[in-house]
């Protein structure tokens, strides 16, 4: 029986610093992402978007917290705790979540619903390490803290953010792919931590299929499958000018089809989300298609 593949939308910029990307299901939905996934041989079913506050329809008397915090924790976590019971019944009901940001506060939920009731790994393909807390965080932006949320680091093991722990989720299965941009908070917690992190410095000096194979094997030790979490802007921005946060240097085209290929071929493919796609920034919506494309190889398109 064929692969199905639940389409999760996730329409939040709450955790970004650029309006936009809360309409990335849309421009992805819109680069034929189901037809794209029915010729990689998988089932797509599109469940539609989450509930997402506008940002227009908020109170403007909402008390703001105080900079340097995270910004718009509460809709952050409605978002998520709603997209991580939908990730966890859709792996209930033997479907693989296809989680569509929106910026990568997402992943908060991804990660969540991944792991309930699971041991997981992950392997997070991002120009950034995601790894900052609202105390670390020179932004606010809580898309620059998935990973520390859902890990339990600093401020996150607070019983104020339960909610946003992946409990199913070690630091031992978890490996950033592509990483060339941290603070410096942030870079202390990596090394304090046992993620493994592999740096554009070391995909360019063994390639990408090596990294990839190591990352792997991190993320699929002892675990029952692996999360891959896709930021576009993993990429290198000629190729993915469409995400909120470039950094050059990024990956080439080629080398993110053969990772993703990779991540096919590990048959350990457990949840996926693509974020961080902002139409407004993008070309063409050659990004959103781009982030289709990639999907499709890590689903299992092959040309041959
Ligand atoms: N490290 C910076 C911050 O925390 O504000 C930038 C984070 C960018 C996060 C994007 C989604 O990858
Ligand atoms: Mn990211
Ligand atoms: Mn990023
Ligand atoms: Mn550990």
């Amino acid at each position: 029986m064929p692969r199905r593949v639940r389409i999760l939308g996730a329409p939040t910029d709450y955790g970004a610093n650029r309006r936009g990307v809360d309409m990335g299901p849309s421009a992805i939905r819109y680069a034929d992402l189901a037809s794209e996934l029915e010729v990689a041989g998988v089932v797509p079913l599109d469940e539609g978007d989450l509930p997402v506050p506008r940002m227009e329809e908020r109170d403007p008397d909402t008390e703001e917290p105080p900079a340097g915090t995270a910004q718009f924790l509460r809709e952050t976590r409605e978002v998520c705790t709603a997209l991580a019971d939908r990730v966890a019944e859709s792996i209930d009901a033997g479907a693989t979540p296809l989680a569509l940001g929106g910026d990568h506060s997402i992943a908060i939920g991804s990660l969540a619903g991944s792991a309930r009731d699971a041991r997981i790994g992950a392997i997070w393909f991002d120009a950034h390490g995601d790894m900052n807390t609202p105390t670390t965080s020179p932004s606010g932006n809580v898309h620059g803290m998935p990973l520390a949320a859902a890990l339990g680091i600093g401020d996150f093991s607070e019983g104020a953010y339960d909610w946003a722990n992946a409990l199913g989720l070690d630091d031992s299965n978890v490996a950033i792919v592509g990483l060339r941009s941290l603070d410096g908070d942030e870079r202390d917690a990596i090394r304090d931590s046992d993620v493994t992190a592999f740096t554009m410095s070391a995909i360019d000096e063994r390639g990408i299929a090596s990294v990839v194979a190591d990352a792997l094997d991190v993320a699929t030790d002892g675990t029952d499958g692996i999360h891959v979490s896709l930021d576009l802007d993993w990429l290198d921005p000629t190729v993915a000018p469409g995400v909120g946060t470039p950094v050059r240097g990024g990956v080439t085209y080629r080398e993110a089809h053969l990772a993703m290929e990779a991540v096919a071929r590990s048959g350990d493919l457990r949840s996926m989300e693509l974020v961080e796609v902002n139409p407004v920034l993008d070309q063409h919506n050659e990004t959103a298609a781009l982030a289709v494309e990639l999907a499709a190889s890590a689903f299992g398109k092959r040309v041959l």
